[in-house]
C-alpha cells in the first residue's frame, strides 16, 4: 500500500538521481534512508516512508544498540542455557535450529519510541514516530529450548543475555561493564510468539539486529527482545538486573498507592500518522489519503478511527487487510477538508480487549509507553 501526498513526490524526486547512479532500483517513494539517532553506537530510526510497508525491509528495520555491535562468530558460536533447569545446554547454532522451526512476523517497537514528542523533554534518544518495525522472523520457539533444558520445579523466569558489554556513565550509572539482558516470566518465554531468531525477512539476521541468534518476543516492548543472544539462565525469582530496574522500568501503584518500579513488558496499542507529515499544504476541497500503521501488544488491532479536528469527532479508518495479532496493520482514510487553515488530524487504535491510546501522557510511564493522542498539525489551502 502506498498513500502519496506532494510531500512524497517532492521527496521521491530529490533522491532519485543518487538511485540511479548507485545503480539500485528501489521504489523512491517506498524507500528512504535511514534517521540517524546516534552515530556510535549505531541507533537508526525507520523514516516515515517505512510505514507503508505490510513488512518492513531489513535496510529500514530500525537499529536500536546500547553498545557496540559485537562480532560473534557464527562457526564457534555456543548458546549456554543454565540455572534452574535439569539439563544444562551448550548449542551450536545448527543444534538450535534443529531442535525446532518456526516462522512468525511480528512487530518490534522500542519502548522510547515517540520520545521526541514528551513536554518537557525527557533524556534518552529522540524517536519521532519510527523506533518501530514489522519483521519476517525465522528461527527456533524459546519454549523448544526451555524443552529440552527441562526448568527445576519452582522455576520463575528465564534471563537472555546479550554478548554485548559496556559500562553506562550517565546516571543512573551501572556498576562498571555489564551485558546486555532481560528477563520473561518462564510462562511468557513458552508462548508461541516468543523466538529465537537466526533469519530476518528471508535473509540472515544482520549484525545490527543480533546475529547470528536474537529474541524476538512478540507483543512486548523491544527491549525484551534481546539481540546476540548467547547464554540463558532460568530462575527461580525475580530478576531484578539494570535493564529492568535502572532503565526500562516504569512505576506502577502498590496496594497503598505508592510507586514501585516494574519492568516493562507489553506494548500499548498505538496508530502512527505516516502521511501527511508535519505542516504539510493540503489543498482545499480535493479528497487527500491520511495513512499508516497500528499496533497492539499482546491483543489485535480492532479498530482505528482518525479525527480531522482535533479529536472533536472521530471516524474508522479502513484496513489493508484484517489485523493479525502481533503484527502492525496498515490502515488509510480519505479526508477531503473543508475549510482552508490549520487543521489537526489524529488518529487512535482500539485493541481487540478495547484499551485504546490515553489523551494525556501518564508521568508514570517515566520516558516509555508513549502512546498518548499527538495530532499531526497540517495547512489547508
Ligand atoms: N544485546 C542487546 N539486545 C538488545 C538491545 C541492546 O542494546 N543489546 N537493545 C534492545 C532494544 S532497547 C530494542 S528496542 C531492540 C531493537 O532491536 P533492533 O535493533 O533489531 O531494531 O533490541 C533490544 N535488544
Ligand atoms: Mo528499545
Amino acid at each position: 500500500m502506498t498513500f502519496p501526498s506532494r510531500r512524497d513526490a517532492l521527496c521521491a524526486a530529490a533522491v532519485l538521481p543518487f538511485a540511479a547512479r548507485s545503480g539500485a532500483q528501489p521504489a523512491a517513494s517506498d524507500f528512504y534512508g535511514m534517521i540517524v539517532r546516534m552515530h556510535d553506537p549505531q541507533n537508526l530510526e525507520m523514516p516515515a516512508s517505512g510505514f507503508a510497508h505490510a513488512v518492513t525491509p531489513t535496510e529500514q528495520f530500525f537499529v536500536r544498540s546500547h553498545f557496540a555491535a559485537p562480532a560473534v562468530d557464527p562457526g564457534t558460536f555456543k548458546l549456554v542455557v543454565e540455572g534452574h533447569v535439569e539439563n544444562r545446554l551448550e548449542l551450536t547454532l545448527a543444534e538450535v535450529q534443529q531442535l525446532a522451526k518456526v516462522e512468525q512476523t511480528l512487530t518490534v517497537e522500542c519502548a522510547g519510541n515517540g520520545r521526541v514528542y514528551l513536554v518537557p523533554q525527557a533524556r534518552g534518544l529522540q524517536w519521532g514516530n519510527g523506533g518501530v518495525g514489522t519483521a519476517v522472523w525465522s528461527g527456533t520457539p524459546l519454549g523448544a529450548v526451555l524443552d529440552r533444558a527441562r526448568p527445576r520445579a519452582g522455576a520463575a523466569e528465564v534471563v537472555l543475555f546479550g554478548a554485548d558489554r559496556g559500562a553506562i556513565t550517565a546516571d543512573p550509572a551501572s556498576p562498571g561493564p555489564i551485558h546486555f539482558a532481560r528477563s520473561l516470566p518462564l510462562a511468557k518465554a513458552r508462548k508461541d510468539e516468543v523466538i529465537l531468531a537466526a533469519g530476518m525477512n528471508g535473509g540472515l539476521l544482520p549484525r545490527s539486529h543480533g546475529a547470528p541468534l536474537r529474541a524476538v518476543v512478540g507483543g512486548w516492548y523491544g527491549c525484551a527482545s534481546v539481540k546476540w543472544l548467547n547464554r540463558i539462565v532460568v530462575t527461580d525469582r525475580p530478576y531484578r538486573g539494570f535493564w529492568q530496574t535502572m532503565d526500562y522500568s516504569l512505576y506502577a501503584r502498590g496496594p497503598a498507592g505508592e510507586p514501585e518500579t516494574v519492568a516493562l513488558t507489553e506494548a500499548q496499542p498505538k496508530a502512527v500518522i505516516a502521511a501527511p507529515g508535519p505542516q504539510e499544504a493540503i489543498p482545499a476541497g480535493r479528497p487527500v489519503r491520511l495513512g499508516g500503521a497500528a499496533w497492539a501488544g499482546e491483543s489485535k488491532v480492532a479498530k482505528v478511527e482518525v479525527s480531522a479536528d482535533g479529536g472533536a469527532t472521530w471516524r474508522p479508518a479502513r484496513f489493508a487487510a484484517e489485523p493479525k495479532p502481533f503484527q502492525w496493520a496498515l490502515w488509510s482514510f480519505d479526508w477531503t477538508p473543508a475549510a482552508r487553515g490549520p487543521a489537526r488530524l489524529v488518529a487512535r487504535c482500539t485493541d481487540a480487549a478495547g484499551a485504546t491510546q490515553p489523551p494525556a501522557r501518564d508521568p508514570d510511564r517515566r520516558s516509555y509507553l508513549i502512546n498518548h493522542l499527538v495530532p499531526v498539525e497540517v495547512v489547508v489551502r
